[in-house]
């Protein structure tokens, strides 16, 4: 497996998927969450849980997410071109990479191509409230200068300290889809999404709802005030190549051809 992932780098088999994200409301579609893929020679597409602890391990997962930077600003630099217009990219970074000035190259070519930037950052980085949260502060306050956008991820699974989020100020408060998944069965998990998504909106944070895979989810999360939505009841994650398609589909209103129920 430590060879194969190696292996897997060099010969570029690590690459972005994307899953759409849809406003409640208008049902438009405001962006697409990049998300690591390996297209593993003889086992098929492999998503993180499978090659992270061993990258991890390796100290290569840097490597992986260069490779996912650099071809979706690729991508992006081709779809501007042809005039297709993406609205949103959300990247799932770890706190290293905030520091790093990579990033702030990244915002710019994919904002050079009319597309905003967004992070999304693991809740739980924040809700220690120690000093190393002022320097992260610091960072964050940089990337927002230059236009990047931010989204707190996992929100409402770890110990949520409100007032971490407030210091971070986030665009975004995005509710996990462990929490999203079983709420229409269980009263009180959907009493807990509803009290979430209150929270979030009363301290002026929009709010996205990550595995909705249902029509009938999609309309309680709306009822309940939620943004943003994001699940295979619009999409899985595709590849790069059938971006432009689903976006021309979407925007059609022919969203029947695309086998979606929502
Ligand atoms: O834990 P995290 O939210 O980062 O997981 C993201 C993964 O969840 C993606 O790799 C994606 O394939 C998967 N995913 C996306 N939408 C859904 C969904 O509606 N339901 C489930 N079960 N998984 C989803
Ligand atoms: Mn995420």
């Amino acid at each position: 497996m430590i060879e194969a992932v190696n292996a897997g780098i060099e010969a570029g088999e690590f690459v972005p998927y994307f899953q759409p994200q849809i406003a409640a409301a208008s049902r438009e579609i405001v962006g697409f969450e990049v998300l690591a893929r390996w297209l593993h020679p003889t086992r098929g597409v492999l998503g993180p849980a499978e090659f992270l602890s061993v990258s991890e391990e390796l100290n290569c997962t840097h490597l992986i997410d260069r490779a996912i930077f650099d071809q979706t600003a690729d991508f992006l630099t081709e779809s501007a071109r042809a005039g297709i217009c993406v609205p949103r990219v959300s990247f799932n970074v770890s706190l290293s990479w905030i520091s790093d000035p990579t990033i702030l190259e990244l915002a710019s070519i994919v904002q050079g191509g009319g597309t905003v930037f967004c992070l999304e950052l693991l809740e739980s980085f924040f809700s220690e409230g120690s000093a190393k949260d002022a320097q992260t502060s610091c960072h964050i306050g940089r990337l927002r200068s230059a236009g990047i956008e931010i989204e707190l991820d996992d929100f409402g699974l770890s110990k949520t300290s409100l007032p971490g989020v407030m210091s971070i100020q986030p665009d975004r408060l995005k509710i996990d889809r462990r929490l999203i998944l079983p709420m229409l069965g269980d009263v009180e998990t959907r009493q807990l999404v509803s009290v979430l998504i209150e929270a979030g909106r009363s301290l002026g944070f929009a709010i996205t709802a990550a595995g909705v895979e249902s029509a009938e989810h999609a309309e309680v999360l709306r009822s309940l005030g939620c943004d943003f939505l994001q699940g295979y009841a619009f999409s899985e994650p595709m590849p790069a190549s059938d971006v432009a398609g689903f976006l021309q589909t979407w925007r059609s209103g022919t969203r029947e051809a695309l086998g979606n129920i929502a």
